[in-house]
């Protein structure tokens, strides 16, 4: 009965958006084919969102959507926010899936995207202070890599990067260390696939990391394949707060799988892709921003209690 309650737990914990979606390509300023997969961050009193935008070649780029309460009344960016410099060969096909954090050294906000190089997708990094203006660091690790974000601060004197390398043919979720954001090294692998799980061919982070006392909490996507296609759903995983090369927790279950018709059918159906999280310091509410369908950008509605409660109860990792 245990288990029962655990899975109830999961199925409980987040509440959808009874407006959602909140954006669509019919909401854009410009035509477009779809906006997705947006990085989330608070600006001043603002919501911003940086949306994955796909546009009628299939290339993307980045644009900013900026709402007071984060659900309504979006004011979308009129052009492309940042674009693929077509002068580097790393950026040539353009940039997806931005993950936002506020770098406190630097004072800065750091992106970490997917720019897709001839040579394949790799994750970048690029810095600003207000989303108008960027400085790009380049790309950090060889293809193929993508779902990737850095933690807010260094760990003991490192910066450290969540990204998911595809080795193989296999998807695990890795992470690496670096002394100045630019050499990166001591890569360790952090959460592999799981077989016969819903997470058993594919995982990768989902939004920024979350510090909470117990340690960074992980939102992760899990990819299970199925004769019908790949169904992306979202579960969660605890990190130690100072040694977060070990996983604490990670859930059996998943918290968020396609469920309404948004996220059923699209370009790509089956698909939940969080990759931005507010937390509301005021009320505890976390809001996870996701592509649905890769068609449109959803939110889905948690208490930060309850999700930690809810890690605590999921069984602790082995090492
Ligand atoms: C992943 C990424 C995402 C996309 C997802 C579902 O591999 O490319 O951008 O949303 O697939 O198609």
């Amino acid at each position: 009965m245990a288990e029962l309650s655990q899975q109830q737990k999961a199925y409980e914990l987040f509440r959808r958006y009874e407006g959602n979606p909140i954006l669509t390509p019919e909401s854009w300023p410009y035509p477009v084919n779809a906006v997705f997969n947006p990085g989330a961050v608070k600006l001043n009193t603002e919501i911003l969102l940086l949306v994955r935008v796909e546009d009628m070649r299939g290339f993307s780029h980045l644009t900013v959507a900026r709402s007071a309460d984060g659900l309504t009344d979006w004011e979308i960016d009129p052009a492309p926010t940042l674009e693929a410099d077509q002068s580097s060969r790393e950026e040539k096909w353009g940039l997806e899936d931005p993950r936002i954090i506020w770098l406190e050294e630097q004072k800065q906000f750091g992106i970490t995207y997917t720019s897709f190089s001839e040579g394949g997708p790799v994750v970048s990094l690029a810095i600003t202070k207000n989303f108008r203006t960027f400085a790009r660091l380049g790309a950090l690790l060889p293809p193929e890599d993508k779902d990737a974000c850095l933690l807010p601060r260094r760990i003991k004197g490192r910066f450290a990067l969540i990204h998911r390398p595809i080795v193989r043919g296999e998807a695990h979720m890795w992470i690496s260390f670096s002394p100045d954001l630019k050499h990166w090294g001591d890569h360790r692998l952090l959460i592999p696939t799981r077989s016969a799980y819903w997470d058993c061919h594919r995982v990768g982070l989902a939004c920024q990391p979350i510090e909470t006392p117990q340690g960074w909490m992980l939102f992760y996507h899990g990819v299970r394949s199925t004769t019908a296609g790949q169904i992306y759903r979202v579960g969660l995983a605890l990190l130690d707060l100072e040694e977060p090369w070990r996983v604490r927790r990670r859930s059996d279950e998943w918290v968020l799988g396609p469920r309404e018709i948004y996220e059923r059918i699209g370009d790509v159906g089956g698909v939940v892709f969080p990759t931005g999280a507010i937390v509301h310091k005021e009320t505890n509410q976390l809001n996870l921003y996701y592509g649905a369908a890769d068609s449109t950008v959803a939110v889905a509605t948690a208490n930060l209690s309850d999700c930690i409660d809810y890690i605590m109860s999921c069984p602790e990792t082995e090492e």
